[in-house]
């Protein structure tokens, strides 16, 4: 496998990918792990991840650098997904134990009757993982499955091996034993021998096309399955507005990581009352932001990691010129060593355009003009995605009001292109099934047992 560098083209390095021998192999381990693995205090467990936090801390700017060099992250960028890694580790450090401690739910003296619930590992579970925020989307899964007693092969996407490795060896400096946590290196190739395995349980972090596949074979297999995939995130921006703090917002949640964020705004509604003053102010943000080498410090827009991502945006382009959308800024593939997409901004648009309709996954965005909040919310449901959605006014009531009409996972008033760890995170329609974080997305990683226990 060859991995390389977007931003420049070169070759990184070269590692042998995992076949299907090399595969089953790594599953027989897992299993065997497993027992062991489940049978370990859940103090244990929960040290090993400490010392993995501690690792993070000592190793951050060489795993930044790693990050920056194989998938074109800026570096300022990369450094912030190692700093928002830590509390996320917290949280779990913090939360596992109560999340994942038997509960009485019931208790009868009389009868001598006792409701019990505990919650059980699911065993070795498949995590089959994205390119674009290896750490966080890593974390979400391996993170609260090892907690919880699960071992885990766990395969980065072949865009983001590096790092993989990297988060393999600092959880087995950590303490978590080899066999708990086995990294699968290697394409969707890996990945479908991976899921050929009698594995207990499937998580999944990429592209609807590739879910909907992973979730078909997960349906033959009767096992646990959940979907972590994209979006067309909308934001709607009232006529009461601050546009100034709007513009500069919306710019950072539709272009930070390149755009390449599950979460990135995609649309943008804006009544018309402040229309053409906040495409003003927009612009003249995007037309701030630095594009260059991604280890400049004072980079912003990245290189684009997947190279076939650039024929997404090109085509999106054309097809939104050719039905009448006004292009602003940018629109073209930047020439030379590496994949670059100029930042992109079209006024103009409209459902008709794959623009409003498919996810971009890039520097690219259309702003469309509403008259009314209910305009705003059909074309926010417009879509068969629904993984965010947000709202810009001063009006908390109204805000809200919009919002709960908004077939999303998350609702965002005044601010965008944000994640908690203490609140699940999820999606409706084509943007996935099932969640990650809070404390569901650590029981996620269970099966909840039913005791019925009666004293003699
Ligand atoms: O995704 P894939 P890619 C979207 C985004 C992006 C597009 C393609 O639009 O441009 O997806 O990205 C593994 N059996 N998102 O190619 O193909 C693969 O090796 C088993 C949104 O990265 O879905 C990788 O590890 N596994 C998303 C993982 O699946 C298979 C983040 C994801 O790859 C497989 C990433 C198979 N048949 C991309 N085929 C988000 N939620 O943010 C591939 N894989």
């Amino acid at each position: 496998m060859r991995i390389l560098n977007p931003a420049t083209g070169a070759l990184i390095t070269e590692i042998p990918e995992d076949g299907a021998f090399a595969v089953r192999k790594k599953y027989a381990r897992a299993r065997s792990a497993s027992a062991a693995w489940a049978a370990t205090p859940i103090g244990k467990r929960i040290d090993a991840i400490r010392r993995f936090r501690e690792q993070v801390v000592a190793r951050h700017e060489t795993l930044a650098r790693t990050l920056t060099e194989e998938i074109g992250k800026p570096i300022r960028q990369s450094r912030n997904e190692l700093n928002g890694l830590l509390p996320r580790l917290d949280f779990f450090v913090a939360e596992a134990a109560r999340a994942l401690r038997e509960e009485k739910v019931h208790a009868d003296a009389k009868e001598k009757l006792e409701e019990r619930i505990t919650h059980e590992p699911l065993g070795v579970i498949a995590n089959i993982s994205a390119w674009n925020y290896p750490y966080f989307v890593g974390s979400n899964v391996l993170v609260p499955a090892l907690l919880a007693g699960n071992t885990v092969l766990y395969k980065p996407s072949e865009f983001a091996t590096l790092t993989g490795q990297h988060i393999g060896e600092m959880l087995h400096a950590a303490g978590v034993p080899a066999d708990a946590f086995i990294t699968v290196l290697g394409s969707g190739m890996s990945g479908a021998a991976l899921l050929r395995q009698p594995v207990d349980a499937v998580f999944f972090t990429g592209s609807y096309a590739t879910g909907a596949r992973i979730g078909a074979a997960a349906g033959r297999k009767m096992i646990k399955v959940q979907l972590e995939l994209g979006g067309k995130d909308p934001v709607y921006v009232c006529d009461d507005a601050d546009l100034k703090a709007a513009a500069a917002s919306l710019a950072d949640g539709a272009f930070y990581n390149t755009g390449q964020s599950c979460c990135s705004v995609e649309r943008i509604y804006v009544h018309e009352r402040i229309h053409d003053a906040f495409v003003d102010a927009f612009v003249a943000e995007v037309k701030g932001f630095r594009t260059g080498d991604p280890m400049d410090e004072s980079t912003y827009i990245g290189a684009i990691t997947r190279q076939p991502q650039l024929d997404v945006l090109r085509r999106q382009v054309a097809d939104a010129r050719r039905k009448g959308a006004k292009l602003l800024t940018g629109g073209n593939v930047v020439k030379g060593k590496g994949n670059w997409f100029e930042p992109t901004v079209f006024a103009g648009v409209d459902h008709r355009m794959a623009l409003m309709r498919d996810e971009s996954f890039g520097p690219i965005i259309g702003i469309q003009k509403v008259a009314s909040d209910d305009e705003a919310v059909a074309l926010m449901n417009d879509t068969e995605y629904g993984l965010t959605a947000g709202v810009y006014t001063p009006d908390e009531k109204r805000a809200r009001r919009i919002l709960s009409r908004v077939r999303a996972g998350s609702a965002y008033w005044n601010c965008c292109d944000r994640v908690s760890p203490r609140l699940p995170w999820s999606g409706v329609g084509h943007s996935g099934i099932g969640l990650t974080l809070s404390t569901y997305g650590i029981q996620t990683f269970t099966r909840p047992k039913a005791w019925h226990l009666r004293g003699a």
